[in-house]
Protein backbone atom coordinates (compact mmCIF):
# COMPACT_ATOMS: atom_id res chain seq x y z
CA UNK A 1 0.00 0.00 0.00
CA UNK A 2 1.45 3.38 -0.96
CA UNK A 3 -0.75 6.38 1.35
CA UNK A 4 -3.16 5.70 3.48
CA UNK A 5 -4.55 5.09 6.59
CA UNK A 6 -4.34 2.72 9.39
CA UNK A 7 -7.34 2.32 11.84
CA UNK A 8 -6.38 0.93 15.26
CA UNK A 9 -9.52 0.81 18.04
CA UNK A 10 -8.50 -0.42 21.34
CA UNK A 11 -11.96 -1.29 23.02
CA UNK A 12 -12.11 -1.75 26.81
CA UNK A 13 -14.98 -4.38 27.18
CA UNK A 14 -17.58 -4.27 30.27
CA UNK A 15 -19.53 -7.28 30.73
CA UNK A 16 -22.95 -8.23 31.51
CA UNK A 17 -25.28 -7.95 34.58
CA UNK A 18 -26.90 -11.07 35.39
CA UNK A 19 -30.24 -10.04 33.04
CA UNK A 20 -27.81 -9.85 30.21
CA UNK A 21 -27.51 -6.14 30.08
CA UNK A 22 -23.89 -4.84 29.12
CA UNK A 23 -23.09 -3.08 32.49
CA UNK A 24 -22.54 0.80 31.42
CA UNK A 25 -21.90 4.01 32.96
CA UNK A 26 -22.56 7.92 31.96
CA UNK A 27 -19.54 8.61 33.85
CA UNK A 28 -16.98 5.32 34.96
CA UNK A 29 -14.83 5.63 38.45
CA UNK A 30 -11.35 4.57 37.35
CA UNK A 31 -9.73 4.57 34.17
CA UNK A 32 -8.28 1.07 32.65
CA UNK A 33 -4.79 0.87 32.93
CA UNK A 34 -4.68 -1.71 30.37
CA UNK A 35 -5.91 0.18 27.72
CA UNK A 36 -3.43 3.23 28.85
CA UNK A 37 -0.72 0.59 28.55
CA UNK A 38 -1.88 -0.15 25.36
CA UNK A 39 -2.84 3.03 23.91
CA UNK A 40 0.82 4.17 24.92
CA UNK A 41 2.21 1.79 23.05
CA UNK A 42 -0.14 1.86 19.68
CA UNK A 43 0.33 5.96 20.32
CA UNK A 44 4.10 5.82 19.58
CA UNK A 45 3.77 3.03 16.81
CA UNK A 46 1.59 5.96 15.26
CA UNK A 47 3.89 8.83 16.09
CA UNK A 48 7.53 7.07 14.74
CA UNK A 49 5.32 5.72 11.66
CA UNK A 50 6.36 2.25 11.78
CA UNK A 51 4.39 1.68 8.40
CA UNK A 52 6.72 4.32 6.30
CA UNK A 53 5.75 8.05 6.09
CA UNK A 54 2.91 7.47 4.15
CA UNK A 55 1.07 5.83 6.00
CA UNK A 56 -0.83 6.93 9.16
CA UNK A 57 -1.96 5.27 12.30
CA UNK A 58 -4.92 6.76 13.91
CA UNK A 59 -5.56 5.16 17.11
CA UNK A 60 -9.09 5.45 19.48
CA UNK A 61 -9.45 4.38 22.83
CA UNK A 62 -12.82 3.44 23.84
CA UNK A 63 -13.78 1.98 27.64
CA UNK A 64 -17.15 0.58 27.28
CA UNK A 65 -17.66 1.13 30.64
CA UNK A 66 -18.12 5.02 30.01
CA UNK A 67 -18.59 4.66 26.21
CA UNK A 68 -21.35 2.91 23.76
CA UNK A 69 -19.64 0.17 21.51
CA UNK A 70 -21.13 1.06 18.14
CA UNK A 71 -19.64 -1.88 16.59
CA UNK A 72 -21.20 -0.82 12.84
CA UNK A 73 -19.86 2.84 12.73
CA UNK A 74 -16.44 1.76 13.37
CA UNK A 75 -16.73 -0.96 10.39
CA UNK A 76 -17.38 1.50 8.77
CA UNK A 77 -15.00 4.15 9.80
CA UNK A 78 -11.89 0.53 9.01
CA UNK A 79 -13.67 -0.05 5.72
CA UNK A 80 -13.24 3.77 4.77
CA UNK A 81 -9.60 4.53 5.96
CA UNK A 82 -8.92 0.98 3.95
CA UNK A 83 -7.87 -0.87 6.66
CA UNK A 84 -7.71 -1.11 10.49
CA UNK A 85 -7.54 -3.33 13.44
CA UNK A 86 -9.61 -4.07 16.09
CA UNK A 87 -7.72 -4.26 19.52
CA UNK A 88 -9.92 -5.90 22.88
CA UNK A 89 -7.40 -4.89 25.45
CA UNK A 90 -7.51 -5.76 29.25
CA UNK A 91 -9.67 -8.59 28.71
CA UNK A 92 -10.32 -10.07 32.04
CA UNK A 93 -12.03 -13.62 32.76
CA UNK A 94 -15.56 -11.77 33.77
CA UNK A 95 -15.15 -9.55 30.71
CA UNK A 96 -14.38 -12.41 27.89
CA UNK A 97 -17.85 -13.04 27.00
CA UNK A 98 -18.66 -9.51 26.15
CA UNK A 99 -15.47 -10.07 23.83
CA UNK A 100 -16.45 -12.30 22.56
CA UNK A 101 -19.93 -10.96 21.13
CA UNK A 102 -17.87 -7.90 20.15
CA UNK A 103 -15.28 -9.66 18.06
CA UNK A 104 -17.56 -11.64 16.13
CA UNK A 105 -19.68 -8.70 14.89
CA UNK A 106 -16.11 -7.68 13.36
CA UNK A 107 -14.64 -10.97 12.00
CA UNK A 108 -18.72 -11.18 10.49
CA UNK A 109 -17.07 -8.49 8.55
CA UNK A 110 -13.67 -9.82 8.22
CA UNK A 111 -11.95 -6.82 10.06
CA UNK A 112 -8.91 -8.60 12.17
CA UNK A 113 -8.80 -8.32 15.88
CA UNK A 114 -6.77 -9.55 18.92
CA UNK A 115 -7.78 -9.91 22.21
CA UNK A 116 -5.01 -9.72 25.19
CA UNK A 117 -5.13 -9.41 29.08
CA UNK A 118 -5.68 -11.71 31.73
CA UNK A 119 -7.96 -14.02 31.10
CA UNK A 120 -6.20 -15.32 27.75
CA UNK A 121 -2.56 -14.86 29.73
CA UNK A 122 -3.85 -16.89 33.09
CA UNK A 123 -5.45 -19.31 30.47
CA UNK A 124 -2.46 -19.92 28.27
CA UNK A 125 -0.06 -19.69 30.90
CA UNK A 126 -1.28 -22.21 33.57
CA UNK A 127 -3.87 -24.63 31.92
CA UNK A 128 -2.52 -27.69 30.28
CA UNK A 129 -5.19 -26.93 27.09
CA UNK A 130 -6.96 -24.26 25.95
CA UNK A 131 -10.65 -24.03 26.99
CA UNK A 132 -13.64 -24.19 25.18
CA UNK A 133 -14.25 -20.53 25.08
CA UNK A 134 -10.75 -19.55 23.95
CA UNK A 135 -10.73 -22.16 21.06
CA UNK A 136 -14.26 -21.02 20.40
CA UNK A 137 -12.31 -17.56 19.45
CA UNK A 138 -9.72 -19.03 17.86
CA UNK A 139 -12.13 -20.59 15.46
CA UNK A 140 -14.09 -17.46 14.61
CA UNK A 141 -10.64 -16.39 13.42
CA UNK A 142 -9.30 -13.96 16.64
CA UNK A 143 -5.92 -13.61 17.12
CA UNK A 144 -5.21 -14.23 20.81
CA UNK A 145 -2.09 -11.94 22.48
CA UNK A 146 -0.50 -13.77 26.21
CA UNK A 147 1.84 -11.59 27.74
CA UNK A 148 2.98 -8.10 28.13
CA UNK A 149 2.71 -5.71 24.99
CA UNK A 150 5.60 -3.57 25.37
CA UNK A 151 8.51 -4.89 22.79
CA UNK A 152 5.74 -6.64 21.01
CA UNK A 153 3.78 -4.11 19.80
CA UNK A 154 4.68 -3.22 16.44
CA UNK A 155 5.38 -6.45 14.97
CA UNK A 156 2.06 -7.17 15.43
CA UNK A 157 1.36 -4.34 14.29
CA UNK A 158 3.36 -5.24 11.17
CA UNK A 159 1.31 -8.66 10.82
CA UNK A 160 -1.71 -6.81 11.00
CA UNK A 161 -0.99 -4.35 8.56
CA UNK A 162 0.38 -6.93 5.96
CA UNK A 163 -3.11 -9.06 6.83
CA UNK A 164 -1.11 -12.29 8.40
CA UNK A 165 -1.82 -12.19 11.94
CA UNK A 166 -1.06 -15.61 13.46
CA UNK A 167 -3.38 -16.96 15.48
CA UNK A 168 -1.61 -16.77 19.34
CA UNK A 169 0.92 -14.53 20.15
CA UNK A 170 2.32 -16.14 23.14
CA UNK A 171 5.09 -13.76 24.65
CA UNK A 172 4.60 -15.25 28.35
CA UNK A 173 8.07 -16.21 28.57
CA UNK A 174 9.24 -12.66 27.74
CA UNK A 175 8.21 -10.09 30.12
CA UNK A 176 9.78 -6.62 29.20
CA UNK A 177 12.11 -4.83 31.66
CA UNK A 178 9.60 -1.92 32.46
CA UNK A 179 12.63 0.66 32.91
CA UNK A 180 12.37 2.86 30.13
CA UNK A 181 9.74 1.42 28.24
CA UNK A 182 6.75 3.33 26.21
CA UNK A 183 4.64 5.33 29.28
CA UNK A 184 0.98 4.19 29.81
CA UNK A 185 -1.28 7.44 28.59
CA UNK A 186 -4.78 8.46 27.85
CA UNK A 187 -6.11 11.23 26.13
CA UNK A 188 -7.55 13.73 28.28
CA UNK A 189 -11.38 13.35 26.35
CA UNK A 190 -11.10 9.45 28.13
CA UNK A 191 -10.23 10.80 31.63
CA UNK A 192 -13.54 13.11 31.12
CA UNK A 193 -15.58 10.34 30.92
CA UNK A 194 -15.42 9.51 34.48
CA UNK A 195 -16.61 10.56 37.76
CA UNK A 196 -13.39 11.85 38.98
CA UNK A 197 -10.20 13.15 37.51
CA UNK A 198 -7.92 10.52 37.84
CA UNK A 199 -5.73 8.31 35.39
CA UNK A 200 -4.12 5.90 36.26
CA UNK A 201 -0.16 4.04 35.78
CA UNK A 202 1.91 1.62 36.70
CA UNK A 203 5.35 1.82 38.06
CA UNK A 204 6.09 -1.46 38.50
CA UNK A 205 4.51 -5.02 38.04
CA UNK A 206 4.88 -8.87 39.26
CA UNK A 207 4.80 -9.70 43.06
CA UNK A 208 7.11 -12.18 45.04
CA UNK A 209 4.83 -13.50 47.18
CA UNK A 210 2.55 -16.86 46.59
CA UNK A 211 -1.33 -16.27 47.50
CA UNK A 212 -3.02 -19.23 45.98
CA UNK A 213 -6.05 -17.19 45.06
CA UNK A 214 -3.94 -15.38 42.55
CA UNK A 215 -3.68 -14.69 39.26
CA UNK A 216 -0.65 -11.79 39.10
CA UNK A 217 2.21 -14.23 40.04
CA UNK A 218 1.44 -16.65 36.96
CA UNK A 219 0.82 -13.93 34.78
CA UNK A 220 3.04 -11.19 35.38
CA UNK A 221 5.79 -13.62 37.16
CA UNK A 222 7.13 -13.32 40.76
CA UNK A 223 10.37 -11.09 39.88
CA UNK A 224 8.89 -7.73 39.90
CA UNK A 225 9.62 -5.12 37.21
CA UNK A 226 9.49 -1.57 38.00
CA UNK A 227 9.55 1.82 36.05
CA UNK A 228 12.05 4.56 37.67
CA UNK A 229 11.83 7.97 38.59
CA UNK A 230 12.38 9.56 35.36
CA UNK A 231 9.89 7.02 33.79
CA UNK A 232 7.54 8.27 36.30
CA UNK A 233 8.56 12.21 35.96
CA UNK A 234 7.76 11.42 32.78
CA UNK A 235 4.25 10.32 33.30
CA UNK A 236 3.33 13.28 35.19
CA UNK A 237 4.46 15.55 33.17
CA UNK A 238 2.91 14.31 29.72
CA UNK A 239 -0.50 13.89 31.65
CA UNK A 240 0.07 17.34 33.21
CA UNK A 241 0.28 18.76 29.35
CA UNK A 242 -3.19 17.95 29.18
CA UNK A 243 -4.44 19.09 32.22
CA UNK A 244 -4.23 15.57 34.48
CA UNK A 245 -2.78 15.94 37.69
CA UNK A 246 -4.55 12.74 39.71
CA UNK A 247 -3.04 8.78 39.70
CA UNK A 248 -4.12 5.76 40.71
CA UNK A 249 -1.06 3.62 40.82
CA UNK A 250 -1.96 0.33 39.93
CA UNK A 251 0.98 -1.37 41.10
CA UNK A 252 -0.38 -4.26 43.08
CA UNK A 253 1.90 -3.50 45.82
CA UNK A 254 4.18 -0.74 46.00
CA UNK A 255 5.65 -1.32 48.72
CA UNK A 256 7.54 -3.90 47.25
CA UNK A 257 8.49 -1.53 44.34
CA UNK A 258 12.10 -1.40 44.72
CA UNK A 259 12.57 1.89 43.11
CA UNK A 260 9.78 3.62 45.61
CA UNK A 261 12.14 5.58 47.58
CA UNK A 262 13.20 6.96 44.33
CA UNK A 263 10.25 7.54 42.58
CA UNK A 264 8.63 8.78 45.95
CA UNK A 265 11.37 11.58 46.32
CA UNK A 266 10.68 12.61 42.56
CA UNK A 267 7.12 13.05 43.18
CA UNK A 268 8.13 15.04 45.85
CA UNK A 269 10.54 17.45 44.43
CA UNK A 270 7.77 18.03 41.42
CA UNK A 271 5.46 19.04 44.34
CA UNK A 272 7.71 20.88 46.28
CA UNK A 273 9.73 22.57 43.88
CA UNK A 274 7.55 22.91 40.83
CA UNK A 275 4.04 23.45 41.86
CA UNK A 276 3.04 19.92 41.02
CA UNK A 277 0.06 18.65 43.54
CA UNK A 278 -0.83 15.28 42.37
CA UNK A 279 -3.45 13.61 44.32
CA UNK A 280 -2.44 9.71 44.56
CA UNK A 281 -3.95 6.69 45.37
CA UNK A 282 -1.49 3.18 45.80
CA UNK A 283 -2.38 -0.29 46.55
CA UNK A 284 0.33 -1.49 49.25
CA UNK A 285 0.77 -4.32 51.30
CA UNK A 286 0.51 -5.41 55.09
CA UNK A 287 3.72 -5.12 55.98
CA UNK A 288 4.49 -1.86 54.73
CA UNK A 289 4.62 0.05 57.71
CA UNK A 290 8.11 -1.68 58.38
CA UNK A 291 9.64 -0.23 55.59
CA UNK A 292 11.30 2.94 57.46
CA UNK A 293 9.67 6.01 55.72
CA UNK A 294 7.72 4.74 53.24
CA UNK A 295 4.48 5.59 54.87
CA UNK A 296 5.66 9.23 55.40
CA UNK A 297 6.99 10.01 52.04
CA UNK A 298 4.00 7.89 50.41
CA UNK A 299 2.24 10.59 52.31
CA UNK A 300 4.33 13.53 51.88
CA UNK A 301 4.07 12.73 47.77
CA UNK A 302 0.29 13.57 47.88
CA UNK A 303 -1.35 10.09 48.47
CA UNK A 304 -4.66 10.72 49.72
CA UNK A 305 -5.60 6.89 49.71
CA UNK A 306 -4.43 3.47 49.90
CA UNK A 307 -5.87 -0.01 48.80
CA UNK A 308 -4.56 -2.41 51.98
CA UNK A 309 -5.14 -6.05 50.73
CA UNK A 310 -6.05 -7.31 54.40
CA UNK A 311 -7.95 -10.20 52.98
CA UNK A 312 -8.78 -11.97 56.36
CA UNK A 313 -8.53 -11.88 59.84
CA UNK A 314 -8.68 -15.90 60.34
CA UNK A 315 -4.70 -16.84 60.38
CA UNK A 316 -5.86 -20.69 58.33
CA UNK A 317 -7.54 -18.67 55.83
CA UNK A 318 -4.49 -16.50 55.29
CA UNK A 319 -2.05 -19.89 55.98
CA UNK A 320 -4.67 -21.66 53.40
CA UNK A 321 -3.68 -19.24 50.86
CA UNK A 322 -0.35 -18.64 50.85
CA UNK A 323 -0.70 -15.26 52.50
CA UNK A 324 1.75 -15.84 54.97
CA UNK A 325 2.85 -12.57 54.91
CA UNK A 326 -0.02 -11.14 56.25
CA UNK A 327 0.40 -10.99 60.23
CA UNK A 328 -3.32 -10.64 62.00
CA UNK A 329 -0.96 -9.23 65.35
CA UNK A 330 0.17 -6.34 63.01
CA UNK A 331 -2.44 -4.90 61.62
CA UNK A 332 -3.46 -2.70 63.87
CA UNK A 333 -0.47 -0.86 64.28
CA UNK A 334 -0.22 -0.49 60.23
CA UNK A 335 -3.70 1.28 59.86
CA UNK A 336 -2.98 3.84 62.68
CA UNK A 337 0.94 4.93 60.93
CA UNK A 338 -1.86 5.42 58.09
CA UNK A 339 -4.37 7.15 60.01
CA UNK A 340 -1.51 9.47 61.58
CA UNK A 341 0.03 10.22 58.28
CA UNK A 342 -3.70 10.99 57.41
CA UNK A 343 -4.43 8.43 54.63
CA UNK A 344 -7.57 6.93 53.96
CA UNK A 345 -7.36 3.59 54.28
CA UNK A 346 -9.28 1.19 52.22
CA UNK A 347 -9.20 -2.19 52.65
CA UNK A 348 -10.04 -5.74 50.77
CA UNK A 349 -11.89 -8.47 52.26
CA UNK A 350 -12.34 -11.71 51.24
CA UNK A 351 -15.29 -14.00 51.71
CA UNK A 352 -15.57 -17.41 51.65
CA UNK A 353 -12.44 -19.28 52.90
CA UNK A 354 -12.91 -22.71 53.68
CA UNK A 355 -13.76 -22.44 57.34
CA UNK A 356 -16.20 -19.57 57.00
CA UNK A 357 -19.37 -19.56 57.87
CA UNK A 358 -22.43 -16.92 58.01
CA UNK A 359 -22.01 -16.87 61.75
CA UNK A 360 -18.06 -16.68 61.45
CA UNK A 361 -18.38 -13.86 58.80
CA UNK A 362 -20.89 -11.81 60.77
CA UNK A 363 -18.53 -12.12 64.60
CA UNK A 364 -15.14 -11.25 62.09
CA UNK A 365 -16.61 -8.11 60.96
CA UNK A 366 -18.23 -6.77 64.26
CA UNK A 367 -14.27 -7.30 65.40
CA UNK A 368 -12.90 -5.31 62.55
CA UNK A 369 -15.45 -2.81 63.75
CA UNK A 370 -14.66 -2.94 67.36
CA UNK A 371 -10.74 -3.22 66.68
CA UNK A 372 -9.43 -1.98 63.41
CA UNK A 373 -9.29 1.59 62.70
CA UNK A 374 -9.98 0.65 58.91
CA UNK A 375 -12.18 3.65 56.88
CA UNK A 376 -13.23 1.60 53.99
CA UNK A 377 -13.94 -1.94 53.95
CA UNK A 378 -14.94 -3.96 50.34
CA UNK A 379 -15.90 -7.24 50.15
CA UNK A 380 -14.83 -9.67 47.73
CA UNK A 381 -16.05 -13.51 46.98
CA UNK A 382 -13.41 -16.24 47.18
CA UNK A 383 -13.00 -16.84 43.21
CA UNK A 384 -11.08 -19.35 41.59
CA UNK A 385 -9.81 -16.76 38.36
CA UNK A 386 -8.08 -18.44 35.93
CA UNK A 387 -4.68 -17.63 35.83
CA UNK A 388 -5.12 -18.19 39.80
CA UNK A 389 -3.09 -21.65 41.16
CA UNK A 390 -6.58 -22.29 43.00
CA UNK A 391 -8.25 -22.66 39.24
CA UNK A 392 -5.28 -25.22 38.29
CA UNK A 393 -6.14 -27.00 41.15
CA UNK A 394 -9.84 -27.39 40.64
CA UNK A 395 -9.61 -27.42 36.84
CA UNK A 396 -7.28 -30.52 36.86
CA UNK A 397 -9.11 -31.71 39.87
CA UNK A 398 -12.32 -31.70 37.57
CA UNK A 399 -13.93 -29.50 40.27
CA UNK A 400 -17.89 -28.09 39.40
CA UNK A 401 -16.87 -24.57 38.63
CA UNK A 402 -19.10 -22.38 36.77
CA UNK A 403 -18.82 -22.21 32.71
CA UNK A 404 -20.45 -18.58 32.62
CA UNK A 405 -17.12 -16.25 32.80
CA UNK A 406 -19.33 -13.36 33.21
CA UNK A 407 -19.77 -14.60 37.07
CA UNK A 408 -15.93 -14.01 37.85
CA UNK A 409 -16.30 -11.19 39.38
CA UNK A 410 -16.15 -11.51 42.85
CA UNK A 411 -19.34 -11.44 43.90
CA UNK A 412 -20.68 -14.43 42.34
CA UNK A 413 -20.36 -17.63 43.81
CA UNK A 414 -18.39 -19.59 40.84
CA UNK A 415 -17.68 -22.68 42.85
CA UNK A 416 -18.56 -25.12 46.21
CA UNK A 417 -17.90 -24.15 49.23
CA UNK A 418 -17.55 -27.15 52.12
CA UNK A 419 -20.13 -26.27 54.26
CA UNK A 420 -22.22 -23.44 52.05
CA UNK A 421 -23.94 -23.66 49.11
CA UNK A 422 -23.64 -21.06 46.36
CA UNK A 423 -27.02 -19.00 47.28
CA UNK A 424 -26.04 -19.09 50.72
CA UNK A 425 -22.23 -17.91 49.83
CA UNK A 426 -23.84 -14.86 47.42
CA UNK A 427 -26.16 -14.23 50.55
CA UNK A 428 -23.25 -13.86 52.91
CA UNK A 429 -22.06 -11.55 50.51
CA UNK A 430 -24.67 -9.29 50.02
CA UNK A 431 -24.87 -9.38 54.10
CA UNK A 432 -21.35 -8.36 54.69
CA UNK A 433 -22.06 -4.62 53.44
CA UNK A 434 -25.19 -4.34 55.61
CA UNK A 435 -23.18 -5.57 58.62
CA UNK A 436 -20.40 -3.60 58.04
CA UNK A 437 -22.23 -0.13 57.02
CA UNK A 438 -24.67 -0.09 59.30
CA UNK A 439 -25.55 3.80 60.53
CA UNK A 440 -23.96 3.89 63.64
CA UNK A 441 -20.95 2.42 62.15
CA UNK A 442 -20.79 5.05 59.29
CA UNK A 443 -21.09 7.16 62.29
CA UNK A 444 -18.13 6.24 64.05
CA UNK A 445 -16.02 6.44 60.68
CA UNK A 446 -17.04 9.88 59.72
CA UNK A 447 -16.42 11.08 63.69
CA UNK A 448 -13.12 9.31 63.28
CA UNK A 449 -12.32 10.93 60.26
CA UNK A 450 -13.28 14.37 61.66
CA UNK A 451 -10.66 14.26 64.30
CA UNK A 452 -8.33 12.22 62.25
CA UNK A 453 -7.10 15.24 59.90
CA UNK A 454 -7.37 13.12 56.55
CA UNK A 455 -6.16 15.09 53.92
CA UNK A 456 -9.39 14.17 51.90
CA UNK A 457 -12.67 14.27 53.63
CA UNK A 458 -14.38 14.85 51.09
CA UNK A 459 -13.18 11.32 49.36
CA UNK A 460 -14.26 9.83 52.43
CA UNK A 461 -17.26 11.04 52.33
CA UNK A 462 -17.97 10.22 47.88
CA UNK A 463 -16.31 6.51 49.35
CA UNK A 464 -18.46 6.40 51.87
CA UNK A 465 -21.94 7.52 49.76
CA UNK A 466 -20.96 4.69 47.06
CA UNK A 467 -20.49 1.72 49.58
CA UNK A 468 -22.96 2.27 51.98
CA UNK A 469 -25.18 2.42 48.88
CA UNK A 470 -24.40 -1.27 48.54
CA UNK A 471 -26.01 -2.59 51.81
CA UNK A 472 -29.45 -1.67 49.98
CA UNK A 473 -28.85 -4.39 47.46
CA UNK A 474 -30.28 -2.77 45.03
CA UNK A 475 -27.18 -1.45 43.03
CA UNK A 476 -24.50 -4.30 42.31
CA UNK A 477 -21.51 -1.56 41.25
CA UNK A 478 -20.96 1.57 43.55
CA UNK A 479 -20.33 3.68 40.59
CA UNK A 480 -22.24 6.29 39.61
CA UNK A 481 -24.83 6.67 37.44
CA UNK A 482 -25.70 3.54 35.54
CA UNK A 483 -26.37 3.31 31.33
CA UNK A 484 -29.02 0.92 30.58
CA UNK A 485 -28.08 0.16 27.10
CA UNK A 486 -30.66 -1.71 24.80
CA UNK A 487 -29.07 -4.14 23.83
CA UNK A 488 -29.77 -5.70 26.48
CA UNK A 489 -30.38 -9.69 26.21
CA UNK A 490 -29.13 -10.16 22.58
CA UNK A 491 -26.14 -7.53 22.28
CA UNK A 492 -24.98 -8.70 18.84
CA UNK A 493 -28.23 -8.87 17.60
CA UNK A 494 -28.87 -5.47 18.70
CA UNK A 495 -25.85 -4.40 17.73
CA UNK A 496 -26.00 -5.45 14.24
CA UNK A 497 -29.56 -4.05 14.21
CA UNK A 498 -27.88 -0.46 14.33
CA UNK A 499 -29.61 0.07 17.73
CA UNK A 500 -27.24 0.20 20.18
CA UNK A 501 -28.37 4.46 20.82
CA UNK A 502 -29.73 5.89 22.26
CA UNK A 503 -29.00 5.33 26.08
CA UNK A 504 -31.60 5.54 28.60
CA UNK A 505 -29.91 6.82 31.52
CA UNK A 506 -31.40 5.11 34.91
CA UNK A 507 -30.20 6.80 37.94
CA UNK A 508 -31.54 5.71 40.94
CA UNK A 509 -29.25 8.23 42.93
CA UNK A 510 -28.96 11.47 41.11
C1 LIG B 1 -5.91 -1.69 38.28
C2 LIG B 1 -6.78 -2.91 38.28
C3 LIG B 1 -8.14 -2.70 38.20
C4 LIG B 1 -8.74 -1.32 38.00
C5 LIG B 1 -8.55 -0.88 36.53
C6 LIG B 1 -8.72 -1.99 35.50
C7 LIG B 1 -7.57 -2.11 34.52
N1 LIG B 1 -7.57 -3.15 33.74
O1 LIG B 1 -6.68 -1.33 34.43
C8 LIG B 1 -10.22 -1.54 38.44
C9 LIG B 1 -10.39 -1.06 39.85
C10 LIG B 1 -11.30 -0.89 37.56
C11 LIG B 1 -10.32 -3.06 38.42
C12 LIG B 1 -11.51 -3.71 38.56
C13 LIG B 1 -11.64 -5.08 38.55
N2 LIG B 1 -10.64 -6.00 38.54
CO1 LIG B 1 -8.86 -5.55 38.37
N3 LIG B 1 -6.95 -5.26 38.38
C14 LIG B 1 -6.24 -4.20 38.33
C15 LIG B 1 -4.75 -4.59 38.45
C16 LIG B 1 -4.34 -4.48 39.91
C17 LIG B 1 -3.79 -3.82 37.60
C18 LIG B 1 -4.18 -3.72 36.11
C19 LIG B 1 -2.99 -3.20 35.38
O2 LIG B 1 -2.80 -2.02 35.30
N4 LIG B 1 -2.12 -4.09 34.90
C20 LIG B 1 -0.96 -3.72 34.14
C21 LIG B 1 -1.36 -3.81 32.67
C22 LIG B 1 -0.37 -3.09 31.85
O3 LIG B 1 -1.37 -5.21 32.40
P1 LIG B 1 -2.51 -5.89 31.54
O4 LIG B 1 -3.83 -5.37 31.88
O5 LIG B 1 -2.33 -7.34 31.61
O6 LIG B 1 -2.15 -5.40 30.05
C23 LIG B 1 -0.95 -5.82 29.39
C24 LIG B 1 -1.08 -7.16 28.67
O7 LIG B 1 -2.15 -7.97 29.12
C25 LIG B 1 -1.22 -6.83 27.23
N5 LIG B 1 -2.54 -6.59 26.67
C26 LIG B 1 -3.71 -6.33 27.30
N6 LIG B 1 -4.67 -6.18 26.41
C27 LIG B 1 -4.13 -6.32 25.18
C28 LIG B 1 -4.70 -6.26 23.91
C29 LIG B 1 -3.89 -6.47 22.80
C30 LIG B 1 -4.49 -6.43 21.47
C31 LIG B 1 -2.50 -6.73 22.98
C32 LIG B 1 -1.64 -6.96 21.82
C33 LIG B 1 -1.94 -6.80 24.26
C34 LIG B 1 -2.76 -6.59 25.34
O8 LIG B 1 -0.49 -5.64 27.11
C35 LIG B 1 -0.68 -4.82 28.28
C36 LIG B 1 0.59 -4.02 28.48
O9 LIG B 1 1.68 -4.87 28.67
C37 LIG B 1 -4.82 -6.08 37.98
C38 LIG B 1 -3.69 -6.94 38.43
C39 LIG B 1 -2.49 -6.76 37.52
N7 LIG B 1 -1.33 -6.82 38.10
O10 LIG B 1 -2.57 -6.58 36.31
C40 LIG B 1 -6.20 -6.51 38.48
C41 LIG B 1 -6.95 -7.59 37.74
C42 LIG B 1 -6.80 -7.37 36.25
N8 LIG B 1 -8.34 -7.33 38.13
C43 LIG B 1 -9.02 -8.41 38.31
C44 LIG B 1 -10.40 -8.43 38.68
C45 LIG B 1 -11.01 -9.80 38.98
C46 LIG B 1 -11.15 -7.25 38.76
C47 LIG B 1 -12.63 -7.12 39.14
C48 LIG B 1 -13.57 -8.16 38.56
C49 LIG B 1 -12.63 -7.17 40.66
C50 LIG B 1 -13.66 -6.39 41.38
N9 LIG B 1 -14.81 -6.97 41.62
O11 LIG B 1 -13.37 -5.27 41.74
C51 LIG B 1 -12.99 -5.70 38.62
C52 LIG B 1 -13.61 -5.71 37.19
C53 LIG B 1 -14.20 -4.39 36.77
C54 LIG B 1 -13.62 -3.75 35.53
N10 LIG B 1 -14.41 -2.89 34.94
O12 LIG B 1 -12.49 -3.94 35.06
C55 LIG B 1 -8.19 -9.66 38.08
C56 LIG B 1 -8.52 -10.34 36.74
C57 LIG B 1 -8.28 -11.83 36.77
C58 LIG B 1 -8.94 -12.52 35.65
N11 LIG B 1 -8.59 -13.78 35.44
O13 LIG B 1 -9.77 -12.02 34.98
C59 LIG B 1 -6.74 -9.07 38.20
C60 LIG B 1 -5.70 -9.78 37.37
C61 LIG B 1 -6.36 -9.13 39.70
C62 LIG B 1 -6.55 -10.47 40.35
N12 LIG B 1 -7.38 -10.52 41.35
O14 LIG B 1 -5.99 -11.46 39.99
N13 LIG B 1 -9.10 -3.66 38.33
S1 LIG C 1 -2.55 -11.40 46.01
FE1 LIG C 1 -1.22 -9.59 46.11
S2 LIG C 1 0.39 -10.18 47.61
FE2 LIG C 1 -0.60 -12.08 46.97
S3 LIG C 1 0.68 -12.82 45.28
FE3 LIG C 1 -1.00 -11.63 44.38
S4 LIG C 1 -0.19 -9.58 44.11
FE4 LIG C 1 1.16 -10.65 45.55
Amino acid sequence: MSGGRFKVFLIKPSRYDDDGYVIQWRRSLIPANSLASVYGLVRHSADVRIFGPDIEIEVVAIDECNTVVNCQRIARQIEEAGAGLICLVGVQSNQFPRSVDIARQFRDKNIAVVIGGFHVSGCLSMLPALPEDIQEVLDMGVSLFAGEAEGQMENLLRDAFERKLRPIYNCLHELPNLDGAQIPILPAENIRRQVTDFTSFDAGRGCPFQCSFCTIINVQGRKSRYRTADDVEEIIRANAAQGVTNFFVTDDNFARNRNWESILDRIIWLRENEGFKPSLIFQVDTLCHRIPGFIEKVARAGCISVFIGLENINPESLMGSKKRQNKIWEYREMLLAWRHSGVITCAGYILGFPTDTPASIARDIETIQRELPIDILEFFLLTPLPGSEDHKRMYMAGVSMDSDMNRYDLEHACADHPTMDRATLEKVYRDAWSLYYTDSHVETLIRRASVSNLRSQRKLIDDLTLFFRRRSHRERSPVAIRVVSPQGQNPAAACNAGRQSPCILSCPIW
